[in-house]
């Protein structure tokens, strides 16, 4: 229930004045929406009275949104970045009026916790990096001067908020979007955990028809009952109108209520993957006194999902294999404050791999990357930060059932998720905490009675079979053959084994892979010290190559992820060709080169057509005899050497190799491939340099 103080600021006239662009062209729409990222003035350190609305920040530094102060010190290695508090501040103008308004501001994401002020008043605090957050201001705006929004920031470690401790950067800062929601008294919540407000799920399908529920969150900011009614519809792709209902809703005085409703939609377009992607969208229109007073729009996917232990998931009754990548959020020299156009970057390559499933690893990442994986047809893992060691206490259990809730109620919408992570290597002994199967099973029910048509799922390490790993309705589990330990190919005889020893639950792979330089080169593949200053592209190809082959075999596997699709900061890390960084991505950090491995995958994923040369970046040569690999997922190569035609293959199993005798001094390889009457090229060049017989080159 809401309290009768959510009164709403009565004052003068219709405009509020932000001094922020935008705003006045947002005053038509039902819900304004105004972005408030630029013009803010932060300082690094805790500040006495910064708070206070008087507070001088002139001799602050000016950014914009998103932004974090760890973009340099967290990737550069060292385990020594900047961990503490850090302050934001903004006017938001002055404020001639909004006449029976209330005004809320919502951040996409602070790390770690952060506390909100308005004109002095403290408005809020949130504990958690990656959810959203959301608080009314509207009792704290002044009518006249300036509003001044203050906002504290602490990336220092919290007893009570995961993650405790993890193999990536903290990067502290508001490092997602701000923005203010101008809404009537009586709106579509956006307190709900911060989330849309709007449920939406499919409780039924038949073969012309399916059944969707409708929940949705009014808040009555009016201290007196009104009926109103709630406007749903529905256009499909092509954004014709398919459905167009209405329903009566009681809203009791100053109160918060839930509604529920269902829809039928005739002959449904079912969302199936990458395969067609079908997405509908809805609106959702709260009318009082038949006038439109607020409104939201959601996307929705229609589809059904399990997951079989033998034949791994299921999409729409039909077994889709899911294989794909995890993803970190961060990105050479901006760390977590990335844009829109970043994450686009992200997800084309992912598209571009091949890639049917992603797991959005290890914590909630923005709304547009789940809405980019609805729109590519790219089915997700969704998790929380429960990674590692945990604290056995009240207040960091709730903690994690508040990240939980708020990443079930902010993403409920999409369709692209299928899976709820509830930890990542909880187990580890190499950072032993408490024991944590209360906790999991805790979580696991949380989620069940948020959101029954998920599946739950966890990335277990070892010991594996403890129990706190296996609470989920699915698990999965990290294993780095051939690098951490033991051989690549160990990796088949695993996964029988751990097949067989569940006969309950379906296993698959969450993480796999190995560390690579695009500087570092050996032929033939030799496996390095996973620690060490040396980590040859060719290693985590071959790796790779044993990998895909031995789990393409085994459909059992309900998910097959690569760790990682990008280089990633870890500023404790201290190998490899940069201190700071995690470089088993299949793309390096500033996401400019794909390594030979990408191309593996792609071979094997994809249907457009290409040929690698592999090791092309393996310039230098000191011996004649070699061997040219090429990926491709064309059936026959060309490949030509200083201009001369080696001849065609037919490339068994998407691989080409030719031994060839390299001549001293340069030597041009190319390789073609015609396919569907078009051509693919590559090719690249390589230095021989024979060392002479008394030692020199
Ligand atoms: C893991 C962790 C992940 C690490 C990865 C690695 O098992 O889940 O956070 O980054 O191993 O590279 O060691």
């Amino acid at each position: 229930m809401m309290r009768s103080d959510l009164r709403t600021l009565r004052i003068g006239c219709v405009t509020l004045v932000l001094g922020v662009a935008g705003l006045a062209r947002a005053e038509d729409a039902v819900r304004r929406v105004v972005d408030v990222n630029a013009g803010w003035r932060f300082h690094k350190g805790d500040v006495e009275s910064a708070g206070k609305a008087a507070f001088d920040d002139k001799a602050w530094e000016s950014v914009d949104l998103p932004h974090t102060w760890n973009a340099q010190d967290g990737q550069d290695g060292g385990n020594n970045y900047y961990r503490g508090p850090g302050w934001y501040r903004r006017s938001l103008g002055e404020l001639k009026g909004v006449v029976g308004k209330r005004v809320f501001i919502r951040f996409q994401a602070a790390n770690t916790v952060a506390d909100v002020y308005l004109n002095g008043a403290h408005v809020g605090q949130h504990r958690g990096g990656f959810a959203a957050f959301c608080f009314e201001l509207s009792p704290h705006l002044k009518a006249d001067g300036a509003n001044v929004l203050a906002v504290r920031v602490d990336n220092s470690h919290f007893d009570d908020v995961p993650p405790w401790s993890a193999d990536f950067t903290f990067f502290g800062g508001i490092y997602r979007g701000v923005e203010l929601l101008v809404l009537d008294p009586v709106c579509i919540s956006p307190l709900d955990y911060a989330s849309p407000g709007v449920y939406l799920q499919m409780v039924g399908v038949g073969k012309d028809w399916a059944k969707v529920q409708l929940t949705t969150v009014i808040s009555n900011g009016q201290d007196k009952a009104l009926d109103a009614k709630l406007d749903v519809e529905l256009r499909d792709a092509d954004d014709k109108v398919v459905l167009n209902e209405r329903f009566p809703v009681e809203l009791a005085a100053s109160a918060e209520a839930r509604t529920q409703h269902v829809v039928h939609i005739d002959n449904p377009h079912m969302w199936n993957g990458r395969r067609d992607p079908y997405l509908y969208s809805v609106t959702v229109r709260l009318l009082v006194d038949d006038k439109p007073v607020d409104e939201v729009h959601q996307p929705l996917g229609l589809r059904t999902f399990g997951v079989d232990r033998e034949k791994g998931f299921v999409l729409n009754d039909t077994p889709l294999d899911l294989h794909g990548v995890n993803r970190h959020q961060d990105r050479l020299d901006m760390g977590w404050a990335i844009t829109q156009r970043e994450h686009d970057e992200d997800f084309a390559l992912i598209r571009e791999m091949g890639c049917t499933a992603v797991r959005l690893a290890h914590y909630q990442q923005a709304d547009y990357a789940y809405t980019l994986c609805d729109g590519m047809g790219l089915v997700v893992w969704a998790e929380i930060p429960l990674v590692n060691r945990i604290a056995d206490t009240p207040e960091f259990r709730d903690n994690c059932r508040q990240q939980l809730r708020e990443l079930i109620r902010q993403n409920y919408n999409h369709p692209s998720i299928c899976f709820w992570g509830i930890h990542n290597e909880i187990t580890a002994p190499w950072d032993q905490g408490p024991d944590a199967t209360a906790l999991v099973r805790d979580l696991a029910a949380l989620a069940k009675a948020e959101d029954p048509t998920r599946l739950t799922t966890c990335a277990a390490c070892d010991p594996v079979d403890h129990p706190a790993n296996w609470q989920t309705n699915v698990v999965a589990v990290n294993r780095y053959f051939g690098w951490y330990a033991g051989e690549a190919e160990d990796v088949a005889a695993w996964a029988d084994a751990t097949h067989k020893a569940h006969p309950q639950t379906p296993v698959g792979m969450s993480e796999y892979g190995a560390g690579a330089s695009i500087h570092h080169h050996a032929w033939p593949p030799v496996k390095p010290k996973h620690n060490g200053p040396n980590h040859p592209e060719e290693w985590q190809a071959h790796l790779h190559e044993v990998h895909w082959r031995a789990m393409r075999e085994r459909p059992f596997l309900w998910c097959k992820f690569v760790w990682n699709m990008f280089d990633f900061a870890v500023d404790a890390r201290n190998e490899g060709d940069t201190p700071g960084r995690n470089d088993k991505g299949l793309v390096t950090y500033d996401r400019k080169t794909k390594k030979d491995a990408f191309y593996w995958y792609k071979a094997n994923w994809s249907d457009e057509p290409f040929v690698h040369i592999n090791s092309s970046r393996y310039e230098k040569r000191t011996t004649a005899q070699t061997t040219i690999r090429v990926y491709t997922n064309c059936d026959e190569v060309e490949l030509q050497h200083n201009g001369k035609s080696l001849g065609k293959q037919k490339c068994a199993d998407h691989v080409c190799e030719w031994p060839v005798t390299l001549e001293p001094g340069t030597n041009e390889m190319k390789v073609k491939a015609i396919h569907d009457g078009a051509e693919v090229v590559d090719s690249c060049q390589w230095m021989l340099a024979l060392p002479s017989s008394d030692g020199a080159e």
